[in-house]
């Protein structure tokens, strides 16, 4: 008899129409590598050093206002420009290259050095949801950007510069590779079945809740059945809505809400400020309606045992494909139980 708690197998990611390898009996196999317990460096409010705290320099020379809610500015190091000519480059089509225009932003949350969506106030993370509505209004009007992708790199081991709580907006010209796959997925479902993919997902899940971690009136936190990283979550809007522009007040309040739980449960498996990267999915803004989009948001964080023992994606997943022990639905019971 197979047994789906203990048998290998592999699972599909209707989103991306990829598959995940899971073993979930390598759980038991012995592990003798470190597993401490590390003390949480506290940081102070207001730190001199730190190039997004109000008054400071940042390092092309340029002094942050004293600002008190949130604060947005101009990448000063941007992996693209607004100002970049059009320029397409083919050769036989085996070399490829085309010209991306772009605009970068970096996005403080708050003005405290040591605060983190985890421990913010309702009020203070509904600021920072309407920064991201704004932004996403304000970058997505523009006619060289068709798509604003809003991302968070939480923690030294995801490679974020600074714990001061922020997060980045790189808004492009095309469509970055994931939400292409992701948006000829949706398509293709709504053209065979003449439903949401994500509306349809989030039933299943509500209905099961092995997989829930979270859920308030407006959104759901799961661990995705096809779920690669081991403590993986996406939060999914419970409301067929396209874009966090289409968010009511209380929407807005609500995305607040799970997103101070959902970070407040990470920080509390290992009791670390859990890294991760996270970011939100939905409608490109080249002007048409999308309705094949749903608004959701991806966490990825990499810690696998503790607070310093991370999952890497190397050996059979570089050349194959991404393989899991731990299954999704222990993770999320582990989620639930902290
Ligand atoms: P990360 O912590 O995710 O690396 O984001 C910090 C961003 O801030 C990074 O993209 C930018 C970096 O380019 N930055 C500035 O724009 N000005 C600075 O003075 C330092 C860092
Ligand atoms: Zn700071």
């Amino acid at each position: 008899m197979f047994d789906w708690t203990q048998d290998p197998h592999r699972r599909y990611n209707p989103l991306t129409r990829e598959w995940v390898l899971v073993s979930p009996h390598r759980t038991q196999r012995p592990w003798q590598g470190q597993m401490e317990e590390t003390a949480a460096a506290l940081q102070p409010a207001f730190d001199p050093e730190c190039y997004l705290c109000p008054g400071n320099a940042r390092a092309g020379g340029v002094r942050n206002p004293a600002y008190t809610s949130t604060f947005v500015f101009d990448n000063d190091f941007a992996a693209l420009r607004p100002g970049t000519p059009c320029e397409e480059f083919d050769l036989n089509g085996i070399l490829l290259a085309r010209s991306e225009p772009g605009l970068c932003r970096v996005v403080c949350f708050a003005p405290q050095h040591n605060l983190t969506m985890a421990n913010m106030d309702p009020a203070g993370l509904r600021s920072v949801v309407d920064t991201w509505v704004e932004q996403f209004q304000e970058l997505g009007a523009r006619p060289e950007i068709n798509y604003v992708q809003i991302f968070e790199n939480r923690g030294a081991m995801m490679g974020a510069s600074n714990p001061h709580p922020h997060c980045q907006i790189w808004s492009s010209h095309s469509l970055p590779n994931e939400i292409a796959k992701e948006q000829e997925s949706l398509l293709a479902w709504r053209e065979a079945r003449g439903t949401c993919l994500l509306c349809d997902y989030a039933g299943v899940e509500r209905s099961g809740a092995e997989r829930v971690v979270e859920e308030n009136e407006g959104f759901l936190t799961v661990v995705p059945f096809w779920a690669v990283w081991p403590f993986e979550t996406m939060v999914i809007s419970k409301r067929h809505v396209t874009a966090i522009d289409q968010l009511t007040g209380a929407e807005r309040d609500q995305l607040a809400d799970i997103l101070k739980r959902t970070t407040a449960r990470y920080d509390r498996v290992f009791n670390v400020s859990f890294p991760y990267s996270m970011g939100f999915h939905q409608r490109p803004t080249d002007g048409a309606a999308h309705e094949e989009h749903h608004l959701h948001l991806h966490f990825y964080p990499p810690l696998l045992r503790s607070a310093t023992v991370r999952k890497f994606l190397v050996g059979f997943e570089m050349l194959g494909m991404p393989q899991r022990d731990i299954t999704p639905e222990a993770a999320a019971a582990r989620l639930r139980s902290v």
